[in-house]
């Protein structure tokens, strides 16, 4: 009775609306009268929601039945944007609910824009679990995703006179209806206590404790019957806790206490490549990995096995170090709980873990200090310190007597302060350690860790990142994916996007390449709406769309495209004959609050624009504009609409980018230095179809040293801009000077100086092939930069990983029987 009872829902239109009725009128108990495009995006949402939960409950019963082994994704980040079209277009439902709804009298994107944007994450790092999520579900792999539920996901970036203001995303206000609260699935967290010994084991006795509960989110895949999940953790004050403080009788003491313990969770870390070194932070990253690899045990116990399979069933993945402490965890665990041996439990672990590196920046190398770790976690600062020592006797048999390579390689930095280096954990820790770009991970080898890949080159990897091209084409693209479709008489190629490279055979033909331009037209035509609604300014879709969108940091060098655009303002002002090549610059991107410099180049921009645009004898030729609020769901409008994307990093400092790939897919030329994937990007697309300027990375350092000594002389373009803005025609002179200060002085970092008249000339040649009377040179490029770049697909990153780092193998769930 209870199969036939569960057995699939129906998808004709009358079952969908009343599905759809249904939920408007009794789960949110509204009258036909009252429901707005808000609760019909609430009802389809819980339509679409019953939907994946069948297929996510059915994947995960036949995944346990097969006994797979599966991999664990630990990510304190997964931005994963808007839900509702994307789980529609799986079921394959997108088409048939819109024409369910439009005799409802909705429309069906209208109900998509009222989804608020799920911003759990930070900016490329956060993305790319979230598109990995997408991979592992449409590609059948067993995977689980493990992260945090905050209450406040990214902030909400404001702009005001110029500035950035950031206001709270209380994205949960209306709840999520995509989240699956598991009130069963909760564990205990402990902080601070004391570590005594019984029967000669460790017994770590906690003295603050709180719980964590499970919140799932399905996935779907598309194309397949699998849906993964997210499994996300909310801190929630433990029973026991309000007990003893009740017993106590300090009633409102009790209630503060519970009020901490769900903080722990509240807030998303707006750090973006540098970290904050916050108690709260670390008390998050530890209820993160205790929650996961507590539940991992579970499930795996479930199965009746003995943990010394347990790596045999399980593969942890850490998206960089934040999640390293599940390291100690699971040996304390083994350990203490499960009284396994050291090596027992060592072995375990360090077949189980591997860690991807997402950065070679210094400042964003995570490091705890060992003071805050010893207060917080007594028992796991112990298990540190074993495998310190035993990991310091190999290096003791490698290099012996050497105590500098001691000091050099010990996981606890005695040079400021105590600290624990969590990226050599993770190395130590894990069997696999990689990089996201073929650069990056050479850099990872060779300049960051190089001694760890003397003594285990086999464990260091290259997994280049990837994008789906389920949400980056199709859903943001919808023109584009069906171009496709109808050229390639199939739709296959969203999950073999290799396919699209047939499309090669159209390059030349003429109708083909209108076709193109006209798609890429649309969708200027839609971002040019989205910026007259959002930032009051006109701009015409006929002209270059020039767009530069990703997190504001000195390494990703806004400050060049302004300081270019000062220059074309200039040329612009002092020669008439130079207003011929119209363009709009589009900034797009948040700073951290705590970071004053990359603030103040936001500032700067808006400063620049301000006088630009209202400056009539140029502003049909040059717009500057700066969308607030840089997000997943605007991403999706800004990515396909641009003609032109910068990627100018100094060379060495990007680990990869994955806009760039989202850009060049949608037909959007990039402007870029030889970084991160930009040089994979290249090889696949070929150069002739990519702008690229400046040094590349062996010749940095050097060029570093002239600056700094004085004996590099910069251009004299560069001089005339640095001398516009010291003039004031942007704006207060004493305001923009610590920019001016970074820049000059032998300060210049990021070689911007030397890098300049490089960006100016490929930008000179920008402007002459966009606007070519031959306007086949540009729509030849578009097409080769899009069509060539199947790489990209992160379904294609994921069977790497899948291959060659977790050994797992995919599981194809039949459908509904
Ligand atoms: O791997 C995803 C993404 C890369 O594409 C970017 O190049 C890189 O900057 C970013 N790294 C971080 C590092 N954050 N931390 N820690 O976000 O990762």
């Amino acid at each position: 009775l209870w199969a036939v009872l569960a057995s699939n829902l129906p998808d004709d239109k009358s079952s969908l609306q009343k599905e759809f009725v249904k939920h408007v009128e009794y789960t949110l108990a509204q009258t036909r009268n009252e429901a707005t495009n808000f609760s019909g995006f609430q009802a389809l949402s819980m339509c679409t929601r019953d939907r994946l939960i069948e297929r996510w409950k059915d994947t995960s019963l036949f995944f346990q039945q097969n006994q797979v082994k599966k991999v664990n994704y630990l990510s304190l980040e997964f931005l994963l944007g808007r839900s509702l079209q994307n789980g529609l277009v799986a079921l394959g439902l997108d088409g048939k609910y819109a024409d369910s709804l439009m005799e409802l009298g909705y429309k069906i994107e209208d109900l998509y824009d009222e989804e608020r944007d799920a911003g759990l994450g930070n900016g490329g790092l956060g993305r790319l679990a979230a598109c990995f999520m997408d991979s592992l579900a449409t590609c059948n792999l067993p995977g689980y995703g493990y992260g945090l539920r905050y209450k406040f996901g990214m902030f909400y970036q404001a702009i005001i006179e110029g500035e950035q203001v950031e206001l709270p995303d209380y994205w949960l206000n209306y709840g999520s209806p995509w989240e699956i609260e598991r009130l069963d699935v909760t564990y205990h967290i402990g902080f601070c206590g004391k570590v005594t010994m019984e029967n000669g084991r460790h017994k770590w006795e906690p003295s603050e404790q709180m719980l964590a509960v499970a919140y799932d989110y399905p996935i779907p895949g598309f194309k397949t019957y699998n849906t993964v999940s997210i499994r996300l953790w909310s801190s929630k004050p433990s029973d026991e806790f309000n007990l003893e403080s009740f017993n106590k009788g300090d009633y409102l003491g009790s209630i503060e206490e519970k009020q901490k313990s769900e903080n722990i969770t509240a807030v998303l870390y707006p750090n973006d490549n540098t970290m904050a070194g916050k108690e709260l932070r670390l008390k998050q990253q530890y209820l993160f990995v205790s929650a996961t690899i507590q539940d991992i045990i579970s499930q795996f116990l479930q199965t009746g096995k003995d943990l010394k399979e347990f790596s045999n069933s399980n593969a942890i993945q850490l998206n960089d170090t934040h999640p390293t402490l599940g390291i100690p965890e699971l040996m304390r665990i083994l350990m203490d709980v499960h009284f396994l041996t050291w090596d027992d439990a060592w072995s375990i672990t360090t077949k189980t873990f591997a860690y991807t590196n997402h950065t070679v920046l210094p400042e964003a190398l995570e490091r705890w200090s060992v003071d805050l770790l010893t207060r917080l976690l007594p028992r796991h600062i112990q298990i540190i310190y074993e495998i310190n020592e035993r990991f310091l006797r190999q290096v003791e048999k490698l290099w012996p007597g050497d105590m500098e390579k001691r000091r050099q390689l010990s996981i606890i930095d005695e040079s400021h302060g105590r600290t624990i280096k969590m990226a050599f954990l993770a190395i130590i820790g894990s069997q696999a350690v990689n990089g996201v770009a073929e650069l990056h991970s050479e850099l990872v080898k060779h300049s960051v860790f190089p001694d760890f890949y003397s003594m285990w080159p086999e464990k260091f990897q290259n997994k280049t990142n990837g994008v789906t091209p389920r949400r980056w084409i199709h859903q943001a693209n919808p023109h584009l994916s069906q171009l496709f479709t109808q050229k390639l008489n199939s739709s296959r190629w969203l999950t073999q996007l290799d396919m699209i490279s047939d499309l090669q055979r159209f390059v030349d033909d003429t109708g083909f390449q209108k076709e193109w331009m006209q798609i890429k037209k649309i969708n200027k035509i839609r971002l040019a709406k989205y910026i007259e609604e959002h930032c009051q300014i006109k701009v015409s879709a006929d002209i270059l769309f020039d767009c530069q969108v990703k997190r504001f940091h000195e390494y990703k060098r806004q400050l060049l495209n302004i300081l270019g655009v000062i220059h074309r303002y200039l040329e612009m002002k002092s020669k008439p004959q130079e207003r011929k090549y119209p363009r709009v610059v589009i900034f797009a991107g948040k700073a951290a609050p705590g970071y004053y410099m990359a603030k103040l180049i936001i500032k700067l921009i808006n400063s620049v624009a301000n006088v630009i645009n209202n400056d009539h004898e140029v502003n049909n030729y040059l717009k500057i504009v700066f969308i607030p609020n840089y997000a997943v769901s605007n991403a999706e409008i800004i990515i396909p609409a641009s003609d032109l994307s910068q990627h100018i990093s100094t060379a060495g400092t990007e680990a990869s980018g994955t806009s760039n790939m989202k850009f060049s897919m949608n037909g959007g030329l990039i402007i870029g230095t030889l970084d991160g994937a930009n040089i994979e990007i290249r090889e696949e697309i070929c150069k002739e179809n990519m702008y690229i300027f400046g040094a590349q990375t062996p010749e940095v350092e050097s060029i570093k040293k002239k600056i700094r000594e004085g004996t590099f002389t910069p251009d004299k373009r560069w001089v005339q801009v640095l001398t516009a803005i010291k003039e004031g025609k942007f704006g207060n002179v004493k305001e923009f000077q610590p920019i001016i200060d970074s820049i000059s002085h032998g300060n210049d970092h990021y070689i911007l100086s030397y890098d300049f008249p490089s960006y100016l000339d490929i930008q000179q040649q920008i402007d002459k092939d966009y606007y070519h009377q031959d306007k086949s040179i540009w729509s030849k490029k578009s097409i080769m930069a899009s069509i060539r770049c199947g790489k990209f697909s992160s379904d294609r990153t994921i069977r790497e990983y899948a291959k060659q780092i977790w050994d797992i193998k995919e599981l194809q769930r039949p459908g509904p029987v």
